[in-house]
C-alpha cells in the first residue's frame, strides 16, 4: 500500500478554534497526521511519496468555480479590507435572507461560503488544501492503475465541504474529488463509505442528484452533534440520486454492536449499487476518547472495520477525515488501513 502525504499541510494551521463559546487550539491540528505518518513506519508501511501539485480540472468538476476563487484569495481579501488575525465568518444568510446576491465585502463573501463559524481561514490554507487535494488525486490515480488499496493522508479533511462551502475544518471535498476521477477513470459505478463520526454532508451535497456516486455515511445523530441540520435518514437523494444516498445516524454512546450493524448495512447498499471501485472518508473520530465526538469504539473495533469493509472485495482509495485523540489517530487508523489489506 502505498501513501500519498505532503508537508504543505503544515501551512494551514488556525491561531484558534471557537469551541463551545471559548477560543481553543484547533482540534484539527498538524500533529494529527504527524502521528498516523510515524505509525505507518512503525508498522512498515514506509512507501510514503508526495503527491506533487494539484490537478485543478477535477477540482473545478467538484466545487464551484466562485467558491474556488473565494477560497484563494479570501486571505489577502481579508487583509486588504483592513481586517485583522484571521479569516473567520461572522454573518451567514439565514431564513428571509437572500442566498442570490453574493457580496462584495469580504467580511459578507466569507459568510456566503461558510457553513460554520469554527473554522479559520489563514493565509497558507489554500495551499495546504490544494495539497491534501493532490494527495486524494494520487491515490486515486494508483487504484486507476489497479492498486487495490491507496492511502491519501489528507489534511486538512475534506467531507464537510460542499460544493460552495467549507466548515467543519473542510474546504475542499478529497474524497468526492477521488470518486470522480474514479469515474472519469472509468467506473461506471462508485461507492463513497463514510465512516467519519460526523455525518459527510459535503459529499451528499456534492452527489445528492447524482445516482453514479452512491454515498453510504455513518455518523452521530445530527439531533446531537455537528453539522446539525442535515444527516438525517430520511434525506436519500432527488433526481438521478433518489436512493443513492444512505445515512445511517446513531445515538450517543454507539459502541461496536450497532456501529457494525449500521455497517452492515452500508456495505449491502454498496453490493446492490453495482459499486466498481470504493472511496473511504476515512475518519476516526468514532473512537471512544475523541474530544470532540459521542461514540464508543476502542481501537481493535478499527481493526474489524477494515477487515468487514475489505470482504466487498472492492478497490479502495482511502482518504483521511477527522479523529482528535491526537495520540490515537495514528493507531486507529493504521489499525483500519491493515485490517483493509488482510
Ligand atoms: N467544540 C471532521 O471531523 N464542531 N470535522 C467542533 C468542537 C465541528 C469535524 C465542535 C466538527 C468538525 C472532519
Ligand atoms: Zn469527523
Amino acid at each position: 500500500m502505498r501513501t500519498w502525504f505532503s508537508e504543505d499541510h503544515r501551512r494551514h494551521f488556525a491561531q484558534a478554534e471557537l469551541s463551545g463559546g471559548e477560543f481553543v487550539t484547533p482540534y484539527e491540528r498538524p500533529a494529527r497526521v504527524e502521528y498516523v505518518r510515524a505509525r505507518l513506519i512503525e508498522r512498515g508501511l514506509s512507501d510514503i511519496r508526495d503527491p506533487g501539485p494539484a490537478d485543478m480540472a477535477p477540482i473545478a468538476a467538484i466545487h464551484d468555480a466562485g467558491y474556488l476563487r473565494f477560497l484563494a484569495s479570501a486571505y489577502d481579501d481579508w487583509k486588504a479590507a483592513g481586517l485583522g488575525g484571521e479569516v473567520i465568518a461572522a454573518n451567514v444568510p439565514t431564513r428571509g435572507m437572500r442566498f442570490d446576491r453574493i457580496p462584495q465585502h469580504i467580511d459578507g463573501r466569507v459568510g456566503y461560503y461558510a457553513h460554520a463559524s469554527e473554522t479559520a481561514i489563514t493565509g497558507g490554507t489554500w495551499a495546504a488544501a490544494l495539497s491534501s487535494a493532490a494527495s486524494a488525486q494520487a491515490a486515486a490515480r494508483d487504484v486507476m492503475a489497479d492498486a487495490r488499496l491507496a492511502f491519501a493522508l489528507c489534511r486538512p479533511p475534506g467531507h464537510h465541504a460542499t460544493r460552495d462551502q467549507y466548515g467543519g475544518y473542510c474546504f475542499l471535498n478529497n474524497a468526492a474529488i477521488a470518486a470522480q476521477m474514479l469515474r472519469d477513470g472509468g467506473a461506471e459505478r462508485v461507492a463513497v463509505l463514510d465512516v467519519d463520526f460526523h455525518h459527510g454532508n459535503g459529499t451528499q451535497n456534492v452527489f445528492w442528484d447524482r445516482g453514479d456516486v452512491l454515498l453510504a455515511s455513518l455518523h452521530g445523530d445530527p439531533a446531537h452533534g455537528y453539522p446539525y441540520y442535515v444527516g438525517y435518514a430520511d434525506e436519500t437523494g432527488i433526481g438521478d440520486g433518489a436512493g443513492t444516498t444512505l445515512n445511517l445516524p446513531m445515538p450517543p454512546g454507539t459502541g461496536w454492536d450497532t456501529w457494525s450493524a449500521a455497517l452492515d448495512r452500508a456495505m449491502d447498499a454498496i453490493a446492490a449499487h453495482g459499486a466498481q471501485a470504493l472511496v473511504l472518508s476515512l475518519g476516526v473520530d468514532a473512537f471512544k476518547d475523541d474530544p470532540i465526538s459521542f461514540f464508543r469504539l476502542d481501537s481493535p473495533d478499527f481493526s474489524r472495520m477494515g477487515e468487514r469493509i475489505a470482504r466487498a472485495g472492492l478497490p479502495i482509495v482511502a482518504c483521511l477525515e477527522g479523529g482528535y485523540a491526537i495520540e490515537a489517530v495514528g493507531i486507529n487508523t493504521v489499525n483500519v488501513l491493515e485490517g483493509l489489506l488482510g
